[in-house]
């Protein structure tokens, strides 16, 4: 296979600081993207810059900090909103992932799920896409039904449509699965979904991190996801939704700056977006997240997930010739993001890690919040390799030089 990288990995990697230090006297080959990225220089630089210059608390003042402050904030709602095609109305901060799910949960679920509701989720789920809504259907008396998956672990459009048939009140799924990495068309499940009356809820925490994100495109009711895993702070993310549902929505928490009056007997709720920001926001976190944005558009995300597109099929074909491993999620890396899980005869995952972490190598291994999926397929855990801006073919060849010594120590 061509080792064609489609990025200048070696320039890019000048701008990560961490990816300059050893660990037990290696190269640092972080392949743990999918749980949390690392931070270039550019965005460690805005928060701090943010803390040394702008800091005060953004909407509440009118000194010259406040307002400095406020339009740090707004910017980096601004860049995020053009990331994903969206209005910074429909644009809501939050602290991740998991907290956007939560608010749909709250937000729309608790005024909108009746007795008898169907819930339609998918085996691909991350943790954070099916507790939420396990919780809404014990609360209302909903049911969930889960679509299931082929062989190859793409979605079982079949049992999809069928369900459809059933008109679903919420259809979430992950555009990208965290451990099988299949990209599920987000656009057709979407329309389809939307065609049975249900509101779709994206979970986008690994596609938009490395592909262009339309929501408009897209279609969805709702999309979600983390700013640690595109390259920006931990404790920020993001919320799409559509100001029609966003707009007829009750808030998800409440305080100060989500009203717009207060009285003894009530209150009203602000404008979009502020209508669910309850409470001092992470101001410092946004800005990273926005310094983020500018760093991936200055690449451009075609470029980004072109690249990891061939990290994924190099590796993919190496670990397809490697004997003893088993690859879960679809082998052609079209039909996938940059994440590949494996096992490796019965080598348990978390001894495999530690023996990858001797050689410098960060991989992460358990049931990677997918327990349901784990089920299905009948394994305890995987290991799993995620890749993203800065690696290389170097990373996933010293990845295979790893796998061997472990089969070696193994005596496999
Ligand atoms: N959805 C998916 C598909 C995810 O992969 C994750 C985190 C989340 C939601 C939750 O994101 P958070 O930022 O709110 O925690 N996934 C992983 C992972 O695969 N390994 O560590 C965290």
């Amino acid at each position: 296979m061509l080792r064609s990288e489609s990025l200048r990995v070696d320039e890019i990697r000048k701008d990560f600081p961490i990816l300059q230090r050893e660990v037990h006297g290696k190269r640092l080959v972080y392949l743990d993207n999918a749980a949390t990225t690392q931070r270039p220089k550019a965005v460690i630089d805005a928060t701090v810059e943010y803390y040394s210059q702008h800091n005060a608390n953004p909407h509440r003042g009118v000194h010259q900090l406040s307002l400095e402050a406020t339009e740090a904030f707004e910017g980096a709602r601004s860049k995020v909103a053009s990331f994903i095609n969206a209005s910074t109305e429909e644009t809501i901060f939050t602290r991740g992932a998991t907290e956007s799910l939560n608010l749909v949960r709250y937000g729309w679920g608790n005024s909108h799920v009746k007795t008898g509701d169907l819930i339609v989720l998918t085996m691909m789920e991350h943790h954070s896409n099916i507790v939420p809504w396990q919780l809404l259907a014990k609360q209302t008396g909903a049911r969930i039904e889960f679509v299931g998956l082929t062989k190859e672990g793409k979605l079982d459009e079949d049992h999809f449509e069928r369900l459809m048939g059933q008109s679903p009140s919420i259809v979430a799924f992950t555009h990208c699965s965290n451990v099988l990495g299949t990209i599920n068309d987000a656009a057709r499940l979407s329309a389809r979904a939307k065609r049975a009356g249900a509101i779709t809820v994206v979970d986008g925490a690994q596609s938009v991190p490395h592909m262009p994100t339309d929501v408009r495109a897209m279609g969805c009711d709702f999309l979600a996801f983390s700013g640690h895993k595109m390259l920006g702070p931990t404790g920020i993310g993001i919320l799409y939704g559509r100001r029609a549902i966003l707009e007829e929505m009750e808030p998800f928490q409440s305080g100060g700056d989500m009203i717009k009056q207060v009285h003894t007997t009530g209150a009203t709720w602000n404008d979009l977006p502020y209508k669910f920001e309850a409470g001092t926001q992470d101001s410092a976190g946004a800005v990273g997240l926005g310094a983020a944005v500018d760093y991936l558009n200055s690449i451009g995300m075609k470029r980004v997930r072109d690249h990891e597109m061939a990290l994924t099929a190099y590796a993919l074909e190496q670990m397809s010739k490697f004997p003893g491993i088993t690859v879960y999620g679809p082998m052609n890396a079209k039909d996938k993001g940059g994440v590949v899980s494996f096992n490796m005869g019965d080598i348990h995952p978390h001894d495999m890690a530690s023996l990858l972490d001797e050689e410098g190598v960060a991989i992460r291994s358990g049931h990677h919040c997918a327990q349901p999926l784990m089920e299905l397929l009948d394994v305890p855990a995987m290991s799993r390799a995620s890749f993203y801006i800065y690696n290389s073919f170097d990373d996933i060849d010293a990845l295979m030089q790893a796998l061997s010594k472990a089969r070696n120590v193994f005596c496999l």
